[in-house]
């Protein structure tokens, strides 16, 4: 309690920094290494399907978070798994506009909540694109990915978001931001 109030306090300072290390999962074509680009560089740019987990680093407010970018194609998701044991958190990312995908995007999240080793770990799903006409809203891929009847326990929040238009991501990570 005492702890709690104090790194308030100094978070409130500036004087409260961290490291966070988080991974950036979710199906191809969801958005993960735009987002990471964006979150480096503000800057849009195309990207060739990902095949080789790489990280980047890049501040936001008193935290350094480390991003690792695993790749979504079916063929990788196995290696997600591997990262698992040094994450701080997990960022989720979904086509909100990809209606066709969501039973796919339901079941690697699901598979996710699952693994025990990172039961505590906060898991922010960013329903992105929400530019596009045949997105749905946050609280519909709620319901699409099985997260609306979750665990009060479950560190879980979905946030709607668009790269293209700059909007919602920051309040993501800024509720991410919150758990460290
Ligand atoms: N309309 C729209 N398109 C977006 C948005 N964000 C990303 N995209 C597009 O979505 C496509 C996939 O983006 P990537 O960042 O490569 O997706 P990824 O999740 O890294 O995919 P993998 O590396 O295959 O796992 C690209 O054509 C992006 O330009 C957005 O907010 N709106
Ligand atoms: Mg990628």
């Amino acid at each position: 309690m005492l702890l709690e109030w104090l790194r308030g306090l100094l978070r409130l300072l500036g004087l409260w920094k961290r490291d966070a290390t988080i991974l950036l999962l979710g199906l191809d074509n969801a958005g993960k290494s735009t987002l990471l680009h964006k979150l480096c560089s503000n800057e849009l740019r195309p990207f060739v399907p990902t095949t080789k987990a790489h990280s980047k680093t890049f501040s936001l407010g008193n935290i350094k978070f480390t991003a690792w970018d695993l790749g979504g194609h079916e063929q990788v998701r196995d290696l997600w798994e591997e990262y698992y044991s040094g994450a701080d958190a997990i960022v989720f990312m979904v086509d909100s506009a990809d209606r066709a995908r969501f039973g796919e995007a339901k079941r690697e999240i699901q598979q996710i909540l699952s693994v025990e080793d990172i039961a505590d770990v906060p898991i922010l799903v960013l329903g992105n694109k929400i530019d596009l006409e045949a997105s749905v809203d946050k609280d519909q891929l709620a319901e699409e990915l099985g997260l609306d009847d979750l665990e009060k326990e479950r560190d879980v929040e979905v946030f709607s978001c668009s790269l293209v238009s700059g909007s919602g991501y920051y309040d993501g990570f800024k509720w991410l931001s919150q758990k460290f």
